[in-house]
């Protein structure tokens, strides 16, 4: 059965289908289905994964899966979380999230530039389904000072592994699936689609 994804985001819709194609699970991006864009007017990561899982699957008829994601930045208190995508304003590039977020941190010493993605992904059976099913992942890290690597999308050239001593960025994709807060919450979901 197909699943449809509800993303516009290359990036993500690249290792999700790259992670899911492993276990036989068929999914599509709601562009093929003329899923018109979810408002992401919630207030955490599940709100708007649900939100946009919501949109997907009303539109399609299909089930769906939503991915809210983002990076949380400790000297920031949190900042940008919810709001990764527009962090340099309304339809920012992902140069342009990056390029504040270093400006925002440049007094900040390295032993403080602690950070993490974070990940829900949301399955609904259909756009009225009563009990979704949620599962998280976390990846902690440090931002960088200067970009490196070409892979991966959004911050990853600035989000540091430390017992990789690489940027996410540098990461070829199957290492960053094993270890990503994507990778993660996928597996999670995996196994719950399964049971
Ligand atoms: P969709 O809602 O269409 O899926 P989006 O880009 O708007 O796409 P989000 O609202 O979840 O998605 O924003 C997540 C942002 O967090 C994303 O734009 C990236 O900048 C950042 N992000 C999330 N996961 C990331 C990863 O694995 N590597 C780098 N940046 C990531």
């Amino acid at each position: 059965e197909t699943i449809v994804l509800a993303s516009n985001n290359a990036g993500k819709v690249r290792e999700i289908e790259r992670l899911l194609a492993e276990c036989h699970i068929h999914i599509r991006p709601q562009g093929e289905y003329g899923v018109p864009e979810a408002e992401e007017t919630g207030l955490t990561f599940v709100e708007n994964a649900i939100l946009k899982a919501r949109n997907a699957a009303r539109h399609s008829g299909l089930p769906a899966i939503a991915d809210d994601s983002g990076l949380e930045v400790d000297a920031l208190r949190g900042a940008p979380g919810i709001y990764s995508a527009r962090y340099a304003g309304p339809g920012a590039t992902d140069e342009a999230n990056l390029r504040k977020l270093l400006a925002d941190l440049k007094d900040v010493p390295e032993t403080e530039r602690t950070a993490r993605f974070q990940c829900v992904l949301v399955y609904l059976r259909h756009a009225e389904d009563p009990t979704p099913l949620i599962c998280r992942g976390a990846w902690e890290g440090c931002i960088l000072f200067e970009p490196r690597g070409t892979n991966g999308f959004g911050y990853d050239p600035i989000f540091l592994v430390p017992s990789l001593d690489l940027s996410s960025a540098e990461l070829d994709p199957d290492t960053k699936n094993r270890l990503s807060h994507r990778g993660q919450a996928l597996r999670r979901l995996q196994e719950q689609l399964l049971a």
